[in-house]
């Protein structure tokens, strides 16, 4: 009849915003000896969607340092990025591998 009844039992009060934002996680390319730069350079702007500059800086990153981020998604988003640049490789006939890690 009143407030009281309103706030009562079953009635959780919400102190949290209800939408929260997915956990985000990185994916890095890994260096290797035999995949061809121009490869990953085209990876990086097909499947990550980097400019043609950007692409050219993070593989020229992961040939030097060894490592180097193309994108950050959710999980699974990421993981269905490193499923296509795998599989790509693959029938291409190179050994690119890339890694999901926290951010
Ligand atoms: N190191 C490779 C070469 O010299 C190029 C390369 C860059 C390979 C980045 C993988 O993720 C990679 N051809």
């Amino acid at each position: 009849m009143d407030d009281q009844q309103q706030t009562g039992a079953g009635v959780k009060e919400r102190v949290a915003p209800k939408t929260k934002e997915p956990m985000l996680h990185g994916v890095v390319l890994l260096n290797d000896d035999y995949t061809p730069m121009q490869f990953v350079t085209d990876i990086l702007e097909t499947l990550f969607q980097k400019s043609p500059a950007e692409a050219y800086r993070i593989m020229m990153q992961v040939h030097l340092d060894g490592r180097g981020l193309a994108g950050v998604y959710p999980y699974e988003v990421a993981e269905t990025k490193v499923d296509a640049l795998v599989l790509q490789a693959r029938s291409a006939g190179f050994p690119l591998q890339a890694t999901i890690v926290d951010v």
